[in-house]
């Protein structure tokens, strides 16, 4: 594979402006496909909010991908709707940021398409996130042609808008990954056309692990709710899933890698706390599992508290969700449809130039 040339060099990030002096821009995205839990919290949405006065930022619900599964119409629109809130709840801004839902922008759709054709079989069939989803190869047949495309249509939310950062957690690494060589590809053949993104994946809280199986990342489609803490749970449900996390044996407070439950359970204390991971493990030295998980169910609750107490407000209101979703829609089509007409020209569709 060719050496890539990094498009964006980190240390830009810092200042948040491209060599062209122009400021970075971020697009990221998130399913409307059940609760929402502290992996997508700390993963993603939290970097987002505490990013997003420094890029021009483009925040997705990505209706269509969350029909790549069987959803049931009603559950769809009713998921769409609590995902606004849950990120407008988490501090996403809409005076800094475009949150929008994809369906409200045609050409996700039509560029997906059009991407699908500089895609090669191979590339997703390596996908590991259709792999997992899909199962084994007797549930794979059954399984949807959208969950096979659903990396493309990902790439075409990325690269519709010239986003130049993509925070995400680590699982989506390797979807980036591919939306690079699909911009490489298409820039090729076409001329230059897309700009490759660059994934944003912080080094701490990229990965949270169930809470029943630290060997499992944090999911929203997971059978049991126990092994996630929802951003919708009350305080003494998550204080119950706390006490119930699974720990390592032996008895002591410490993060290493054969000690991955503790590790995981100090990520989410530090990042909630702001403490760093030495200094937890000194306070509970010698004190044992019951007392670090006591204090981390507050911790948990102290951080998520406001973000519901937001969250009512804004379900007191739905006529404001649904005004920044439209106002979102339009600033983001705005873009699009400029991006689309060209893309259409370099492919041969349309007058011409
Ligand atoms: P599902 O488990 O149903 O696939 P999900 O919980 O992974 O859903 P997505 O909507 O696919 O949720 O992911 C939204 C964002 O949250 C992505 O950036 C993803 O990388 C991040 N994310 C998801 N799970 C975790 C996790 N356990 N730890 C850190 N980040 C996560
Ligand atoms: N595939 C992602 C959701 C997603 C996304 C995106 C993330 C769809 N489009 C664009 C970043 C950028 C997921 O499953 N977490």
């Amino acid at each position: 594979m060719a050496v890539r040339q990094a498009d964006v060099m980190v240390s830009d990030m810092a200042s948040g402006t491209a060599e062209t002096g122009r400021r970075l821009r971020v697009f990221s995205g998130m399913q409307p496909s059940g609760n929402v839990h502290l992996g997508n919290y700390l993963g993603a949405i939290r970097n987002w909010v505490v990013q997003q006065e420094q890029y021009d930022n483009l925040f997705c619900i990505v209706d269509l991908h969350a029909l790549s599964v069987p959803t049931s119409p009603d559950t769809l629109r009713a998921n769409i709707v609590n995902l606004a809130n849950g990120m407008l709840a988490s501090g996403i801004n809409p005076a800094a940021s475009i949150l929008f839902v994809q369906s409200d922008v045609r050409e996700h759709a039509e560029l997906c398409w059009l991407l699908n054709s500089v895609t090669q079989f191979g590339e997703l069939r390596r996908m590991t996130q259709f792999k997992d989803k899909s199962g084994g190869q007797e549930t794979a047949e059954a399984v949807s042609a959208a969950l096979f495309v659903y990396p493309v249509l990902q790439a075409a939310d990325i690269i519709l808008y010239d986003a130049d950062l993509v925070p995400v957690g680590e699982d989506q690494k390797q979807h980036i990954e591919l939306t690079r060589d699909i911009a490489d590809r298409f820039n090729a053949r076409y001329g230059k056309t897309f700009v490759p993104p660059q994934p944003d994946i912080k080094p701490q809280g990229a990965r949270i692990m169930a809470l029943d199986d630290p060997t499992k990342k944090m999911s929203k489609s997971a059978t049991s709710p126990n092994s996630y803490i929802a951003l919708a749970d009350d305080a003494d449900t998550i204080r119950r899933k706390i006490k119930r996390a699974v720990t390592d044996s032996g008895g002591e407070v410490r993060g290493a890698p054969d000690k991955p439950a503790l590790t995981n359970l100090l990520t989410i204390y530090s990042l909630l706390s702001g403490e760093e991971i030495e200094v937890i493990e000194e306070r509970y030295a010698g004190r044992g599992y019951g007392a670090f998980k006591q204090d981390l169910g507050e911790v948990v609750v102290q951080a998520i508290s406001p973000i519901q107490q937001r969250r009512a407000e804004l379900e007191a209101d739905p006529s404001r969700t649904r005004a920044i979703l439209a106002d979102g829609a339009e600033r983001a089509r705005e873009q699009a449809q400029r991006k689309m007409t060209l893309v259409r020209e370099r492919v041969g569709l349309g007058p011409g130039a």
